[in-house]
């Protein structure tokens, strides 16, 4: 059990393209515990192999939805209603199929801290990858689920949300970045 450090921009490591898993084993399994641990304290709603330094195609998703409120109209509510989790892992993943239709979300990535902007991606896609136990799994995938798992196989590929961006908007998000790690520094 472990929480990993995460490997943040420029750190040449982003860019690299993560190799298939030949064989889901303990060792694979403690490494996906580890993801999970990382990725649930930074917090995070997903993370690939890569950004924990680690080159294969593995990734780790947990939407994480509030769980729902029972409360009187207009009662007040301070306390913690927790979440429902719904850890998934996606091993060697591949997309099969994906919608003309786009969709745009805010995006952000714990390899670029605290900063957030719009990709368009397709809006759903038909996804194949094997679980923890090493079984093929086949599902049509959409909404937040759908952005979630493409921005993680980007990683596996190299690639960041900022890649998505006009080259003037990702400079600004880098140079945000650099200007808050200095504040912090200071
Ligand atoms: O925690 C994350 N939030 C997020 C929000 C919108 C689109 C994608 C993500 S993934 C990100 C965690 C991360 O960096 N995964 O690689
Ligand atoms: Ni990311």
């Amino acid at each position: 059990m472990a929480i990993l450090p995460i490997v943040e921009v420029p750190d040449p490591q982003l860019k690299t393209v993560s190799e298939p898993v030949d064989g889901v084993d303990d060792e694979l399994r403690a490494l996906i515990k580890d993801m999970f641990e990382t990725m649930y304290d930074a917090p995070g709603i997903g993370l690939a192999a890569i950004q924990v330094g680690v080159p294969k195609r593995v990734l780790v998703i947990d939407l994480q939805e509030p769980a729902p409120h029972d409360h009187e109209e207009g009662e007040a509510c301070d306390h913690d209603h927790g979440v429902i989790n719904d850890p998934r892992v996606f091993i060697n993943p591949e997309i099969l199929e994906t919608s003309a239709e786009m969709r745009v979300y805010e995006e952000g990535c714990l390899s670029v801290p605290e900063q957030f902007a719009d990709v368009d991606r397709p809006d759903w896609c038909v996804a194949r990858w094997l679980d923890e136990d090493g079984k093929q799994h086949e599902e049509r995938i959409e909404g937040l689920l759908a952005t979630c798992l493409q921005h993680e196989m980007d990683h596996l590929e190299g690639i960041l949300f900022i890649d998505h961006l006009s080259r003037l908007k990702r400079n600004m998000v880098l140079k945000k970045l650099e200007k808050s790690r200095r504040l912090k520094a200071a």
